[in-house]
């Protein structure tokens, strides 16, 4: 198995993004947003060989570009301003947000013909959220 670009992946359903964003520190109101909005969500690659991560909802647009197992600045859709680390493995990108204000997370983004399955991780709290293949 291995990485799927060029596919969009819109959220199906989530469980326990609230605790999640609320563990990281995310406001009501951003959080209110967050738990409405369905991102679209899709995997590319740039003409200079970096992947692409976008996610597109009616809250925010956000795109990171990056190289694997290279550190990179990344500010979060929430404002937080943290040092990333994505790194391969298979099918999954293990993506690690690093940062001095708040707590430290992890993101594994797990792709399938039929689903992305996002594994978010902070403390003790893990959150489930499954994406589905866009028509
Ligand atoms: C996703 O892409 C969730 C990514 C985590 C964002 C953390 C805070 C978001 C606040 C709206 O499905």
């Amino acid at each position: 198995m291995s990485l799927i670009f060029d596919k969009k992946f819109k959220l199906d359903s989530s469980e326990k993004f609230d605790d999640y964003m609320k563990a990281l520190g995310v406001g009501m109101m951003t959080r209110k947003l967050g738990n409405t909005v369905s991102p679209v969500v899709e995997l590319t690659k740039s003409d200079d060989g970096k992947l692409v991560l976008s996610s597109n909802s009616t809250f925010k647009n956000s795109s990171i570009a990056f190289k694997l197992n290279e550190e990179f600045d990344e500010e979060t859709p929430d404002g937080r301003k943290v040092k990333s680390l994505i790194v391969q493995d298979g099918n999954k990108l293990i993506h690690t947000q690093k940062c001095d204000k708040h707590n430290d997370t992890t993101i594994v983004r797990e792709f399938e013909p039929e689903q992305l399955k996002m594994v978010l991780t902070v403390d003790d709290i893990t959150c489930t959220r499954i994406y589905k293949p866009v028509q």
